[in-house]
């Protein structure tokens, strides 16, 4: 696929039906320590995405603002570990020196979307983000930073893409679900994991 976006990297189906299983077992037993919940944006909007996170810090966004925190907005507790194969795969595909941070699971039920937008919240915006989808398909659109024409990618469960150099500050979103596209997230719907640096080089 060609996005016209130098930066960005696409491995459809890198992970197979047996590591997006583990993975997704994984991440839902996490979720037993850190619910998914639904933030509101500063304006007060909630979003139609549910969303938790694992690693020592984690995204959140509130009345007050966007940001990093080491605790869950509702329970208080830190987030759950950042699993050691989530580590691997970031090693792995990025080459990036620091271990990722954060990771910011997404929970898009057959309704839910994302706007387009920029990540921005990250102290070192030359690192990478590392994005690992599982279930449903969905349609997601990315482009150049500055605006403009925008390309439209479907991902489905087992694709990761990463985002480096002039890639990482485009513009991306995820238009809509394809609901019952896979079976795989009990309750039906997609699961993004969105792997990153949030502090400065360590
Ligand atoms: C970073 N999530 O959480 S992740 C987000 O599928 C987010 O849940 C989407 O955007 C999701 O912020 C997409 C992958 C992604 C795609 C393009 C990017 C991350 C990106 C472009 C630049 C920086
Ligand atoms: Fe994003």
């Amino acid at each position: 696929i060609d996005t016209g976006l130098p930066g960005f990297r696409y491995w459809p189906g890198a992970l197979d039906a047996e590591a997006q299983a583990r993975l997704l077992t994984m991440v839902l037993a996490a979720t037993e320590q850190a619910p998914f919940y639904r933030p509101v944006t500063p304006g007060g909007r909630p979003f139609s995405v549910e969303m938790t996170n694992l690693g020592p810090l984690g995204w959140v966004s509130d009345r007050g603002s966007y940001r990093y925190q080491a605790t869950h907005p509702v329970t208080g507790a830190r987030w759950p570990p950042m699993p050691p194969q989530l580590i691997g795969l970031w090693a792995a595909l990025t080459g990036w020196p620091d271990p990722p941070e954060a990771c910011l699971v997404n929970l898009y039920r057959e309704t839910a979307r994302m706007g387009l937008h920029q990540d921005r919240d990250e102290a070192d915006l030359t690192a990478p983000v590392l994005s690992i989808s599982l279930g449903d398909a969905a349609m997601f659109r990315i482009g150049p930073a500055e605006g403009g024409r925008t390309t439209r990618l479907r991902l489905a469960s087992g694709d990761v893409c990463a985002l480096t150099g002039p890639a990482r500050l485009a513009r991306h979103g995820i238009d809509r679900i394809l609901p019952g596209s896979s079976g795989l997230v009990p309750g039906g719907g997609r699961l993004n994991l969105t792997l990153r640096r949030a502090t400065a080089a360590s």
